[in-house]
């Protein structure tokens, strides 16, 4: 057997998928379910335990494997009290709890990005901790594929490319920052110890559980079925991550000011990339619509001049709501034609997002040095043939659209390497993904 079950969890939606590596590399999705977070009371709450049932089903609906591998998205936790009781659920990143302690924190760490690397994003894990009033009765904290991994397994770490997400981690050390920690007042033996994508997490009905790039970004950069060094990426889901693979943190005052992050990777690589909100304004447009599927959308946009582009990282975009009055707000702000059809909705959004993708490229290359000579775009965006096309467009760059599955390729080829099913290194990673996966190319015109 050669099978490897990825959890992977998204801000909509969660999979399990079960990798097979006996024939190349074959990727079965075995049971989809939603992710529907929870407004209760003043706080909008992710609802951990209903995830928690759906990996268990979709653990289940897998059959036998040789091993688990679990990620989602970033940045949250759950607070575990001494006997590892769940202290309350789980805060969305998009809760606005940490409002009224960001000024205060980083007037305390005024050094907090030279020491972490971390751009700033109002729900960095640093900010929610601070915010938390719950921690008084907290012994631990996991973030939560951790959290997840430690109910399945009753052990407890904390994987580092997630860890890297919480601006408490030095990327140049791959230790936690106990200096930074100090000044805001975190212990940060509040997490248990640090694990490395391929380290063993522990066991669960038997089978082991490997550690991975938890982080969901990490393992989908982990599979961006690049040839050379020259490219950028975009790991296109709810959110765009935009931006280069480095060997080394820049921890510049440049890269700060222009919100660049500095995640850690697979294999001691770095994330150099940029937060653009993604397709989360298409996502928040369809809820409020009532509609359910982009396809008819987007053929309809495509047929559409360009006419409007918003700042996609506004600020006011992050929460959920109804996006449309908020996108036709912006247009009217700024004395553009406001959209008023779906389709131009789309059409708006998707011009706007291309516009981000090639700046948020164009500072990478200046703010590292690198050359980029081709731009792949993996998850979901994938799918999108008129982003796609804007993207190569905008950017003046081909792009190579897919694997559409990144997230989980990366996940299980990380645990197959742990299991001895496969040799070698990220690069061997990308050959084998380039070689079995379909992969869309876009030219710049
Ligand atoms: C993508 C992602 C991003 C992270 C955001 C919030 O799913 O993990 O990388 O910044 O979600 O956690």
């Amino acid at each position: 057997m050669s099978a490897f079950a990825a959890v992977d969890l998204g801000a909509s939606s969660g999979r399990v998928m079960v990798g097979d590596l006996s024939r190349g590399l074959e990727l079965t999705e075995v049971h989809r379910f939603p992710n529907r977070p929870v407004r209760a009371g003043a706080r909008l709450h992710w609802d951990i335990l209903a995830l928690y049932q759906e990996v268990l089903t979709g653990l289940r609906a897998a059959g036998p494997v040789d091993a688990i591998g679990i990620d989602s998205w970033a940045v949250d936790y759950g607070l575990l009290d001494d006997e590892g009781e769940l202290v309350g659920t789980p805060v969305h990143y998009r809760d606005d709890r940490t409002e009224r302690v960001l000024e205060e924190v980083l007037a305390k760490v005024p050094n907090l990005y030279a020491e972490t690397g971390i751009q700033f994003l109002p729900f960095n894990t640093v900010f929610q901790l601070a915010a938390d009033s719950r921690l008084r009765w907290a012994d631990s904290v996991l973030l939560v594929p951790d959290l997840l991994s430690y109910w399945l397994t009753g052990v407890a770490g904390t994987e580092l490319t997630n860890a890297s997400t919480t601006a408490l981690l030095d990327p140049r050390t791959g230790r936690w920052s106990t200096e930074v920690a100090k000044r805001v007042g975190l212990d940060v033996d509040m997490f248990p110890p640090l694990r490395r994508p391929g380290d063993f997490a522990g066991t669960y009905e038997g089978t082991p559980v490997h550690a991975v790039g938890s982080h969901d970004t990490a393992s989908a950069v982990a599979a961006v079925p690049a040839g050379g060094a020259n490219f950028a990426y975009i790991s296109s889901g709810t959110w765009s991550l935009v931006g280069l693979e480095l060997d080394e943190p820049v921890l510049t005052e440049a890269g700060r000011a222009a919100n660049f992050t500095n995640e850690v990777g697979v294999d001691g690589t770095i994330r150099y990339l940029r937060n653009v909100t993604g397709l989360w304004l298409l996502q928040e447009c369809l809820r409020t619509w009532e509609i359910e599927g982009l396809t008819p959308l987007l053929a309809e946009a495509s047929r559409l001049p360009r006419r409007s582009v918003v700042d996609v990282d506004d600020p006011r975009f992050l929460p959920p709501g109804d996006m449309p009055s908020r996108i036709a707000a912006v247009c009217a702000e700024t004395g553009q034609p406001v959209p008023r059809t779906p389709p131009e909705f789309t059409r708006c959004v998707l011009d706007s997002l291309a516009d981000a993708y090639r700046r948020a490229i164009a500072d990478a290359v200046r703010l590292s040095g690198r050359r980029v000579d081709v731009v792949h775009i993996v998850g979901g965006g994938a799918r999108n043939e008129l982003l796609c096309r804007l993207t190569a467009e905008a950017c003046g760059l081909p792009v190579v659209a897919g694997p559409v599955e990144a997230t989980a390729l990366g996940n299980v080829l990380v645990q197959a390497r742990a299991a001895g099913v496969f040799d070698g290194g990220l690069a061997e990673m990308r050959e084998l993904l380039a070689r079995t996966q379909v992969l869309r190319e876009y030219q710049p015109g």
